[in-house]
């Protein structure tokens, strides 16, 4: 079987650590990728790491995972409120998929407590911060153990 995760980051992600440290904290995009390759290693899994600003580039992404990878983790940033584009395309692979946000969007603007993802995902983890990736690699692991 398959032993990679793909990990996407979707728009304004890539400025991690740059800005608004208050809402999103002080880590930077590759000590989130660093991360999440640690913890996978704990479990024997690979990672392939992707971010981008274009929905599309997304979905071809999540498209291309489904030849080469067991699940996905996801931060589709400000396209989690606006993209069923991204949400068919994670239902099309059919891999298990769990939807990460740094912030409690729930404790922010209304317009960010609604989830074109979190319907389908197969775990939702808000407001942990960057942590929230770990316990993601580590809840995917869990089911892919089955
Ligand atoms: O809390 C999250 O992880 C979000 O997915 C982040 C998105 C936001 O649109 C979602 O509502 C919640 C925005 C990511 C922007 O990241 C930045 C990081 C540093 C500086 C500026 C933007």
């Amino acid at each position: 079987m398959t032993r990679r995760i793909l990990l996407v980051n979707g728009p304004n992600l890539n400025l991690l650590g740059t800005r608004e440290p208050e809402i999103y904290g002080s880590d930077t995009l590759a000590d989130v990728e660093a991360l999440v390759s640690r913890v996978a290693g704990e479990f024997s899994l690979e990672v392939r790491a992707m971010q981008s600003n274009h929905e599309g580039e997304i979905i071809d992404a999540i498209h291309a995972a489904r030849e080469d990878c067991a699940a996905i983790i996801i931060n589709p940033g400000a396209f989690t409120h606006t993209s069923i584009a991204i949400r068919d395309a994670i239902t099309g692979v059919e891999l298990p998929t769990a939807e990460v946000h740094i912030s409690n969007v729930h404790a922010r603007e209304e317009f960010r407590h609604h989830s074109y993802l979190s319907g389908i995902a197969s775990c939702v983890i808000v407001g942990c911060g960057v942590q929230g990736y770990d316990f993601a690699v580590r809840r995917l692991a869990t089911l892919l153990a089955g």
